[in-house]
């Protein structure tokens, strides 16, 4: 039996602590798949209209609660209120447009002879969904709805910094009429709650976002069981900037596009990539804008950049930025918070490790590139691939590079990474499967094929 502990949740911008909530340990998470393997049975065998018309009224109750959910998320996250509404907006979407699915999740009737042949689609059963706390109101909502819709349940474990927002979605979907254990939410440490959620045999799939690191341990814990498992890891993310892009607009939307979320986002354009003719010409640009970046409060509606989550974020991120690079800065306030200006490092070589590992806050490096090719070796020096933005107005170019460039999602003059009706997931190190989009649901199904001889 392990000892019973406490998770303190702090306000990022004051270091006051907001909540404590109970840590789950290995016991409490067996209990909870079992009582979700209940509660599964019954959800997959009612009819899909029924349990589409029930998620649908959770994204309703969500909706009635987005400005709750919002504030929940600024206090414990640190997240701008613009973000953190579109978050919970994101939540309820999501929910809506995984309810539409229900109905639409068919298998086929494959032509034999001697007989016809089906293919069933059928829940996984108990899904184990680990989510992090850079978005920790979508992200568990990424997991959950999807394979709600398809019949599944859900043991949720949100990060230990975060679980606030999680909890109450699991109250919002009993008040929703949910049935009761379909959907559990148990803030705990990743080592105790989240290893035990891996190993427990009644887990059918892991969806984990997190680090590569931890991301590594669960595959190989799930290659043990044979497991199911969907990994969404880090990134560093290119953008590349041509010369003979709108030079204007590129630099105007480059500092959000690594700033937002203070740079805790795993589609941070971090690696600023600008062909040699408009190198000085953009940078002239980029700092202003920079340095013209609102960092405080995160409740105050003219914020655009808040704190980051942690002491220790703030740590690693400091680590990164020594004061031997050079540096373009913005500001930021002095403590209390974990607070980190805006920074350019510009002036590495593409292989320092400010320019190829994830440093998961508000810094990017800018580089010069001479031609596509060059552009394409650099975006692809990494050993991620999760994102990355092209900026040029050339057609042909903009469909090359995208076709070179081994990410699982670009955008062209643009920096938009994630929308719930689209597939959103990375190449090499930043995962394995995808979420969101029309396929979603399918992830959390298994595909049986039925014979029936017509000859007996
Ligand atoms: O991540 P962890 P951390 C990256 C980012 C960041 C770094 C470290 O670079 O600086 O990771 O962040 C749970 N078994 N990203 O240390 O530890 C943990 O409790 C099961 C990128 O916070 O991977 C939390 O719920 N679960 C990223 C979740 O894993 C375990 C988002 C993520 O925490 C576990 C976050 C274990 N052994 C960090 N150990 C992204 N892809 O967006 C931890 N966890």
């Amino acid at each position: 039996m392990s000892q019973p502990y406490a998770l303190d949740v702090l306000n990022p911008a004051t270091e006051e602590v907001v909540a404590t909530v109970p840590g789950a340990d290995a016991a409490d998470v067996d209990a909870a798949v079992g009582r979700a393997a209940r509660a599964q049975r019954a959800w997959a065998a009612a009819a899909p209209a029924d349990r589409a018309r029930l998620l649908r009224r959770f994204a309703a109750v969500v909706d009635d609660h987005i400005e709750e959910l919002a504030l929940l998320e600024v206090r414990e996250a640190g997240h701008t209120i613009g973000n953190a509404r579109w978050e919970a907006g994101n939540v309820r979407d999501l929910l809506d447009y995984s309810a539409g699915g229900v109905e639409r999740l068919t298998g086929r009737q494959i032509p034999v002879p001697g007989g016809i042949d089906l293919t069933l689609l059928e829940p996984l059963g108990v899904v184990g969904v680990i989510a992090p706390w850079n978005f920790p109101m979508p992200i568990a909502a990424w997991g959950a709805a999807p394979a709600l819709a398809a019949g599944n349940a859900v043991v949720l474990k949100p990060a230990e910094t975060t679980p606030l927002t999680a909890l109450r979605l699991a109250e919002l979907a009993l008040e929703a009429g949910l049935p009761e254990h379909l959907f559990q939410v148990l803030p705990g440490y990743g080592a105790v709650a989240g290893d035990a959620l891996v190993r427990h045999p009644g887990v059918a799939k892991i969806v984990f976002t997190g680090s590569t690191r931890v991301g590594k341990q669960i595959m190989a814990l799930c290659a043990e069981r044979v497991k199911r498992v969907t990994l969404e890891l880090g990134g560093k993310s290119p953008n590349i900037v041509f010369a003979d892009a709108d030079v204007e607009a590129a630099a105007a939307a480059a500092p959000m596009a690594f700033l937002d979320n203070s740079g805790q986002d795993c589609c941070a354009r971090t690696r600023i990539l600008v062909q040699r003719p408009v190198y000085d010409a953009f940078l002239d640009r980029l700092a202003p804008a920079l340095k013209s970046v609102v960092v405080g409060d995160p409740a105050d509606e003219a914020t655009q950049m808040g704190p980051l989550i942690s002491r220790a974020q703030l740590d690693r991120v400091r680590a990164y930025v020594t004061d031997d690079l050079a540096t373009v800065r913005g500001s930021a306030p002095d403590g209390p918070g974990f607070w980190f200006p805006p920074t350019l490092v510009t002036g590495v070589a593409p292989e320092a490790p400010v320019a190829t590992e994830e440093v998961f806050g508000p810094v990017a490096v800018v580089l010069p590139f001479d031609d596509e090719d060059d552009a394409v070796r650099l975006a692809n020096a990494t050993e991620y691939g999760l994102s990355g933005s092209i900026w040029t107005r050339d057609v042909g170019r903009a469909l090359r590079v995208s076709g070179a460039v081994a990410a699982g999602n670009l955008s062209v003059n643009s920096h938009s990474s994630v929308r719930y009706w689209t597939p959103f997931g990375g190449y090499g190190q930043s995962g394995l499967g995808r979420e969101l989009g029309p396929d979603a649901l399918t992830a959390f199904t298994e595909t049986k094929n039925v014979f029936i001889s017509t000859e007996a």
